[in-house]
C-alpha cells in the first residue's frame, strides 16, 4: 500500500520563498524601530490593562552584513483554534530559523492547542519529524484546540511547564481570540518578571484578523480558492441541468470576507453580505423578498436555476436576530447549570427559553423553524459565541423563500418552479494543501516569528507585508498586539479583545462586488476558477486573492 500520494511527495520537496531581508540569514538581521503604537479604540482602558506591553513600537527587519552570535533558546509553539492551510509551514519556518540561529536551540510543540501548555503535553521537534509535514495542510503535526488561555491559574501552570523545559519564548498561532490570549499571556509573563516572551502569528481562513499592518491572515488564500473551485463546479452543473437553485453557505464565523472573495472569483447570481444586511438594517423578511425578486425575474426569463452564496455569519448580522442571539447567549450561559433545562425535551426547552425572553424576542424565536430554534440553543464555543457553522441558515432561507414564492404564485406573480439544493462549504477548505502563496507566506511568518524572539520582543504579532508583490519584496517585521485591541462585551463583561476586521461598505472590495451584482443576478456571468495549481505558470500558480489585489493595488 502507498504511504504518500504523488502530490504529497512532490509538495514535500517545495522550497517556500522568503522575503529578501530574511533570506540573508537570521543572525544578520537588523531590527528597525518604527512608529510608537496605540490601541485602535478604548486607549486608556487597554493601556491600564496592559501596563507593561502597551504602546510599543512597530518594527521591521532589514538584512545587515555582520552575523551576530545567538545564545541558546528553547521555544514552544501552539496551534490554536480552527485549522487553516499553511499552519505546518509556520512551524517549519520557525524551526528552520531557530536551528539556523543556533543548532543547539530546541523547538517544543504543545499538543492539542493551548491546553497543551497548561497540562504540559508536548513533543520536541526533530528534522525528520518536521520534514514529513512541510507544505502540507492541516494542523495534525501537533493538533489544535480552542481552550482559552486567560486565567491566573492557567498562566501559572504554563509558567511551570515553560520553566521545566527551559522555554524562553512561546509562539501562538491563532485568530483574533487566540492572539488576544497571546497578548494577555505576554503581559502576565512580563508583569511576573519571568523573562518569557510571547509572539503571535495571524491565522484564520475567515480573513478577519487584518488591519493596515496585517494585510491578510494565513489560510484565507487557500480556503477561498478551494471554495471557489467547488462553486465554479456547481455553477457548471446548474448551467447544464438548469433545474436547481443552489444555496451555498460559506464558512467565516463573523465577517463575510470568505463569501465575498469566493463571489469575486466565481460571479454567482446572488451573494449576500452580512455587513450590508446589518448596515442597511435589513430584516429576514426583506432579505427573502429581495431574493424572491431575482428568482421571479429569472423565472420570467425561463431560468429556474441559480447560485446563491450565503456567508456563514449572516444570521448574527440580521439586526432582529442579533438582538435575539445576544439574549440567547446570556440565557444559555445562565442555564448551563440548570438541571431542569438541561434535561428537558426540545419543545419544553423552547418554552423555558420563551418564558425568559422579552415579547419581541420570544415571538421571533417561536416563528423560526424547529431545526433553527434547536441549533440556536446548541453549546457556545469557549469564547461564548454561538457556533454559526452549526446553524443551517441556508435551509432557513430556502424554507422562507419557498413559502413566499407559493404566495407570489397564488397572486400570479411567480411563473417558475423552485427546486433547491443546500450546501455548506467550510471544513472542505480548512486543511487543503496550502497554495504557493500560503506555503510561502506561512513559512515567512514562522521564520519571522523567531526573528522577533531573537530581538527579545514580546507581545508582538509576526507581520509580513507588501504581499501583492513577489515574495522577495515582502517586508518582514512585528506589530504590537495591543495596537489591535479594544473593549468588547463577552459573557456579559467588558473585555480587551483584538478587533475583528469586517467588510466595509465604502471599501474598494465591497464596491467591486456591488458593481457587478445586477449583471450577475440576471445574466449568467459565471467564472470557473478550477482547482488550485501548485506547479506551472506563475500567473496561474502564484496569484493571491482578488481581495488583496483590490485592497492594495
Ligand atoms: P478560527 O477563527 O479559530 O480560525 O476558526 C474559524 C472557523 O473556521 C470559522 O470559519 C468557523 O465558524 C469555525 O472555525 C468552526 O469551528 P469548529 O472548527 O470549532 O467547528
Amino acid at each position: 500500500m502507498k504511504e504518500l500520494s504523488p502530490l504529497q511527495i512532490e509538495r514535500l520537496k517545495y522550497q517556500p520563498k522568503l522575503p529578501e531581508s530574511l533570506k540573508a540569514g537570521i543572525n544578520k538581521l537588523v531590527c528597525v524601530e518604527k512608529e510608537k503604537t496605540e490601541a485602535v479604540k478604548d486607549k486608556e482602558q487597554i493601556k491600564e490593562l496592559f501596563k507593561n506591553t502597551y504602546g510599543q513600537s512597530r518594527v521591521e527587519f532589514v538584512s545587515g552584513s555582520e552575523a551576530k552570535a545567538s545564545e541558546v533558546k528553547n521555544v514552544g509553539v501552539i496551534l490554536s483554534g480552527g485549522q487553516a492551510p499553511g499552519g505546518h509551514n509556520v512551524v517549519a519556518g520557525l524551526y528552520d530559523a531557530l536551528k539556523q540561529a543556533n543548532p543547539e536551540n530546541k523547538l517544543y510543540g504543545f499538543l492539542g492547542g493551548p491546553s497543551g501548555i497548561i497540562d504540559g503535553k508536548y513533543i520536541e521537534f526533530t528534522d525528520e519529524f518536521i520534514d514529513k509535514y512541510r507544505n502540507t495542510g492541516g494542523f495534525d503535526i501537533i493538533g489544535s484546540g480552542r481552550t482559552k488561555l486567560e486565567t491566573e491559574e492557567q498562566f501559572k501552570k504554563s509558567l511551570d511547564v515553560c520553566k521545566k523545559l527551559n522555554i524562553s519564548a512561546v509562539v501562538i498561532i491563532g485568530g483574533d481570540d487566540s492572539n488576544t490570549n497571546a497578548a494577555l499571556l505576554a503581559e502576565w509573563f512580563v508583569a511576573h518578571d519571568t523573562g518569557i516572551q510571547v509572539i503571535g502569528c495571524p491565522k484564520t481562513i475567515d480573513g478577519d484578523l487584518k488591519n493596515e499592518q496585517i494585510e491578510i491572515s494565513f489560510g484565507f488564500d487557500t480556503a477561498t480558492k478551494t471554495y471557489a473551485e467547488l462553486i465554479g463546479n456547481i455553477q457548471r452543473d446548474a448551467n447544464s441541468a438548469k433545474k436547481y437553485w443552489h444555496f451555498i453557505k460559506i464558512m467565516g464565523r463573523s465577517a463575510s470576507h470568505v463569501a465575498v472573495e469566493a463571489a469575486l472569483q466565481t460571479q454567482p447570481n446572488i451573494c449576500l453580505v452580512s455587513e450590508e444586511v446589518e448596515e442597511k438594517k435589513m430584516s429576514l423578511g426583506q432579505i427573502v423578498e429581495n431574493m424572491c425578486n431575482i428568482i421571479c425575474k429569472r423565472a420570467e426569463m425561463g431560468k429556474n436555476f441559480g447560485i446563491v452564496i450565503v456567508p456563514e455569519g449572516l444570521i448574527e448580522f440580521i439586526p432582529e436576530m442579533k438582538v435575539l442571539i445576544s439574549s440567547l447567549n446570556d440565557l444559555t450561559h445562565d442555564l448551563e447549570k440548570d438541571e431542569k433545562y438541561q434535561n428537558a425535551q426540545p419543545e419544553e426547552k423552547f418554552q423555558i427559553i420563551v418564558s425568559k425572553l422579552d415579547e419581541n424576542n420570544g415571538k421571533l424565536f417561536m416563528s423560526l423553524p424547529t431545526l433553527i430554534k434547536s441549533q440556536l440553543l446548541m453549546d457556545r464555543d469557549p469564547h461564548g459565541n454561538v457556533q454559526v457553522s452549526r446553524i443551517e441558515t441556508e435551509k432557513l432561507l430556502i424554507e422562507m423563500i419557498r413559502t413566499r414564492l407559493n404566495e407570489l404564485k397564488a397572486e400570479g406573480k411567480y411563473v417558475g418552479k423552485f427546486s433547491d439544493q443546500a450546501h455548506f462549504f467550510g471544513y472542505e477548505g480548512r486543511c487543503a494543501f496550502p497554495s504557493n502563496f500560503d506555503a510561502d507566506y506561512c513559512y515567512s511568518l514562522g521564520f519571522n516569528a523567531f526573528a522577533l524572539i531573537n530581538f527579545g520582543l514580546t507581545g508582538y504579532l509576526s507581520s509580513v507585508k507588501n504581499l501583492i508583490k513577489p515574495a522577495n519584496e515582502w517586508v518582514a517585521g512585528g506589530v504590537p498586539l495591543t495596537m489591535m485591541m479594544n473593549m468588547e462585551k463577552r459573557h456579559g463583561e467588558m473585555k480587551p479583545v483584538i478587533q475583528k476586521a469586517l467588510i466595509k461598505l465604502d471599501g474598494k472590495v465591497f464596491k467591486a462586488l456591488d458593481a457587478m451584482r445586477e449583471e450577475c443576478a440576471l445574466n449568467d456571468r459565471y467564472l470557473f476558477p478550477g482547482a488550485i495549481q501548485y506547479f506551472g505558470p506563475t500567473e496561474v500558480c502564484d496569484q493571491t486573492t482578488v481581495t488583496l489585489q483590490i485592497e492594495h493595488q
